[in-house]
């Protein structure tokens, strides 16, 4: 018997679909439209794992797709933008877009090597100004729209590099670099208007019915709509500061007011206060995100002023100054309630404040509040003055009915959300396409001057922005007076470029952003697979900018990804030598009872299992992989071990696994046209039954049972003889394994003689008479116990099945030649002899 040899077959088959244009999706095709998209790479030199695991699950949905009748759109482009082409450039010397580039071209020749089902003619990355181009001309439509604004905002600055950093690229308040303090600076940026989206992106999540629910709870946090109060406490200074809380009803067991270290009373403050200002700039070294603010010790400076009780003149509660209070949420100022938030509690506790009771979930009405767990849950008001009783729902609207009826406060909304800053001091992003002239301000980059190209010809040398040192590239005449002007040299956020990129996949004529029409045919996106790192931010972006293209009148569709998979991520052992070294999976030799390191034989300790990562060595490259077994067996293991959410460790057995059903399909279809006269009807039931449940499998994208199915199949025709059932059985194997193994189902369709590619064939119908259990297996009990079981025609009659229990070799041994007192039959179900 021959042998499935992918060496030959993959480059042929990927050569003939290429030849065929055999995914390219046509925009006019009358057949229903499917858009598969996978969440597109950032090349960053090679496809690793998690790439191979996300793309074998989008291409086996297109094909699937393909085969039952709809004009698929799925395509592949590039996030070409970002800080590793600028770090490559800095520490190899490259120029980021030869880096980037060349990154692209060995990509590409990996993907197209594990055979996916691209429509390559509609590529793209972001890097190219044909892309960043339009996205320059989108920005300004927003900003026509009054959705781009220009503010002063706090950056992190790193003083060594002179250049801004990424939160991220802030690790313990030093710069990831340099190890320089970061300071925070202020500096003019580029916004985009989201919050002016808030209320519908969160109720756009109550549309998405076919997203994960931790991913629109995670959106709805970010979003984080609180309902609460804002009111204005009078100071004893004569001044006054407004607080916002959404829990009014605890104001009578407040006992201190809070502002944030750059609020302005802070700073006023600080001016005289020379201990003030030392304890801000103290506050101020820490780090800047607001997780870093959330766990930090929680510190405060009493600034000697008091604020008074909104309910009681005489009541006067102290003022701090206090790290934990954020400047841009609320109000950037709260009232402290020790008993009933921990936060408030642990300074409280901290500076000696009071802590005042006034919720009670039960007998326990103290005023002294003790412990150090604050209660934040439901109960009932006390110590409350007119609130006394009440539950807190109820207080709640009581406090704030006084304050309108008042006139000292009212009842407010506040939202988490931010509104997205889009500025970067970088070189290898899209330029802001605007020029600052001193007469005439920031004057946006006339349409007719896009794109904005990025200067080739830039130094990594020295720390800083190149296209802001750059000698020509920023000096322009203004468009508007002419006089002398300079370049915006601020380049977008990348999250931007990823914000749209598949309604230019959907359509990308050369002369606008994308073709109306011929977008909303195809979005939304039917499928969007991608990994779960992306839940917030990136999928928030892209649903506010098509919400907003929507809103200026470009585009009538509201959710951009009808439909969102997250997939679980590609993982392995880890391995550490006594020194407490990573070392890598190629390095050790495993054995049922350890792992010795190949070279020296020194043990090494198992570590837990865990994503592969360069940082702890557990990765496994692809391409060798790829290389050894061809990529029908890599696809095959990417989609049989794990359910497609959860994690897939990697195994040398997995894979080795998948080479072998590779080959046992492949022995089949050579089989096929042995002679034999079988029939065998419940070779062809099964196989029907099978279609129905790898169609339902694949469109529930649970690959996992999918394969497990066509396992089965394969084993039940291995056993059945020769013959056309057989055969019959072998061919529908072949169409059911193509969407998963398609470089192996196209050699066997040739093999079998069939016309064209099995790419573009249908997918086997069912036969509905097939799915139906036309059989039914019959207890038969002696004085009801189980003897003996009969599988029978449904619908048999009783005397056949009362003869058939009385022929049954148990039956006639336990009866021992006397006929049964009686015959009790269930018909489809049962026979009771009573002996
Ligand atoms: C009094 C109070 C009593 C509060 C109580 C909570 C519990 P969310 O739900 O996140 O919106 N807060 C308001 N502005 C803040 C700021 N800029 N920085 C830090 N904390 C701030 O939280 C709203 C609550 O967080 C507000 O309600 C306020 O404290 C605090 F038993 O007011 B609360
Ligand atoms: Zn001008």
């Amino acid at each position: 018997a021959s042998r499935f040899n992918p060496r030959i077959a993959d480059a042929r088959w990927q050569k003939a679909w290429d030849d065929a244009q055999a995914f390219r999706a046509d925009d006019l095709s009358p057949k229903p439209k499917s858009y598969v998209l996978e969440m597109f790479p950032y090349p960053s030199g090679r496809i690793h794992m998690g790439h191979v695991r996300n793309y074998t699950m989008g291409d086996v949905l297109a094909r699937y797709r393909r085969m039952t009748g709809h004009e698929v759109l799925h395509p592949m482009g590039w996030d070409a933008f970002g800080m590793p082409a600028e770090n490559a450039a800095m520490e190899k010397k490259v120029h980021p877009g030869n880096w980037t580039r060349a990154n692209i071209d060995t990509m590409r020749t990996q993907l197209k090597a594990l055979g996916f089902a691209l429509d390559w003619s509609r590529e793209l990355a972001t890097c190219e100004p044909d892309y960043y181009g339009q996205e320059q001309a989108l920005f300004l439509d927003l900003y026509e729209a009054g959705l781009v604004y220009r503010k002063e905002s706090a950056v992190n600055w790193d003083p060594v590099d002179m250049t801004v950093l990424a939160n991220e690229q802030v690790i313990d308040g030093r710069g990831w670099r340099s190890g320089a303090l970061v300071e925070r600076r202020k500096l003019s940026q580029w916004f985009l208007k989201i919050t002016a989206f808030a209320d519908e992106l969160l109720a756009g999540l109550g549309t998405l019915d076919q997203w994960p629910d931790k991913v629109r709870l995670m959106q709805e946090n970010w979003i984080g709509k609180s309902q609460g109060m804002q009111f204005r406490f009078a100071l004893s200074d004569g001044e006054a500061v407004e607080v916002f809380t959404t829990r009014p009803d605890t104001i009578f067991g407040a006992s201190f007011v809070a502002v944030a270290t750059d609020h302005p009373l802070a700073v006023r403050l600080a001016q005289d206060d020379p201990a003030l200002a030392a304890f801000i700039a103290e506050c101020r070294a820490g780090g800047t995100t607001a997780a870093e603010i959330e766990t930090a010790e929680k510190k405060g400076y009493d600034t000697g002023l008091t604020a008074t009780h909104p309910f009681d003149p005489d009541w006067a509660l102290p003022v701090h100054v206090a790290n934990f209070v954020l400047m841009d949420y609320g109000t950037g100022a709260v009232f402290g309630v020790p008993a009933h938030d921990q936060r408030d509690l642990d300074f409280a506790r901290k500076y000696g404040l009071p802590v005042r009771r006034v919720v009670s979930e039960g007998d326990e009405t103290a005023a002294d509040f003790a412990g150090d767990t604050a209660y934040t849950g439901p109960g009932t008001l006390v110590n409350s003055r007119f609130l006394d009783g009440m539950a807190v729902e109820a207080a709640k609207q009581a406090v704030i009915g006084r304050a309108e009826a008042e006139g000292w406060g009212k009842g407010t909304t506040v939202w988490r959300l931010r509104d997205w800053g889009v500025s970067r001091q970088r070189y290898w992003g899209t330029p802001i396409p605007f020029i600052h002239c001193e007469a005439c301000g920031v004057v946006p980059v006339p349409k007719a001057d896009l794109p904005v190209k990025l200067p080739e010809d830039v130094t990594f040398d020295i720390p800083g922005n190149p296209l802001d040192r750059h000698p020509t590239w920023k000096h322009v005449p203004c468009p508007t007076c002419g006089g002398t002007a300079r370049r915006e040299t601020d380049t977008l956020d990348t999250f931007v470029d990823s914000s749209w990129y598949f309604i230019r996949f959907a359509s990308q004529p050369d002369d606008k952003p994308f073709d109306r029409a011929v977008a909303e045919q195809w979005l939304p996106v039917g499928q969007y697979i991608g990994g779960v790192e992306h839940a917030i931010l990136h999928l928030l972006y892209a649903r506010f900018w098509t919400r907003a293209l929507n809103r200026i009148g470009r585009l009538a569709i509201e959710e951009p990804f009808a439909s969102l998979f997250t997939q679980g991520m590609v993982t392995h052992e880890t391995y550490r030598t006594a020194a407490g070294q990573w070392v890598g999976p190629d390095d050790v030799e495993r054995t049922d009872k350890g792992a010795t390191l190949h070279d020296t034989g020194e043990a090494v300790t198992i570590g837990r299992v865990e994503k592969m990562s360069k940082s702890k060595k557990n990765v496994i490259d692809p391409a060798p992989i790829l290389d050894r077994y061809g990529a029908d067996a890599v696809r095959w293991f990417m989609l049989s071990d794990s359910p497609p959410e959860r994690d897939l460790p990697w195994s040398e057995a997995g894979i080795e696994g998948a080479w072998r059903f590779i080959q046992r399909v492949w022995r089949l279809v050579d089989g096929v046209g042995a002679p034999g006269t079988d029939a065998d009807a419940t070779l062809k039931r099964k196989t029907h039954r099978i279609i129905a449940a790898v169609a339902e499998d694949i469109e529930a994208l649970s690959f996992n049972k999918a394969v497990a199915k066509l396992y089965e199949l394969t084993t039940a025709i291995e056993k059945a003889p020769a013959g056309p059932a057989r055969d019959a059985a072998t061919r529908i194997l072949i169409r059911l394994v193509a969407p998963m193994a398609p470089h192996l189902a196209e050699e066997a369709w040739a093999q079998l003689g069939e016309q064209g590619l099995i790419a573009a064939a249908d997918w086997p119908a069912v036969d509905p008479a097939m799915l139906v259990d036309d059989e039914v297996t019959i207890a038969i009990q002696v004085n009801g116990k189980l003897r003996d079981k009969l599988t029978v025609a449904k619908g048999t009659p009783r005397e056949t099945v009362e003869a058939l229990a009385l022929a049954s070799e148990n039956v006639v041994r336990i009866l021992d030649g006397k006929p049964p007192r009686k015959v009790i039959v269930v018909p489809d179900r049962l026979v009771n002899l009573v002996a």
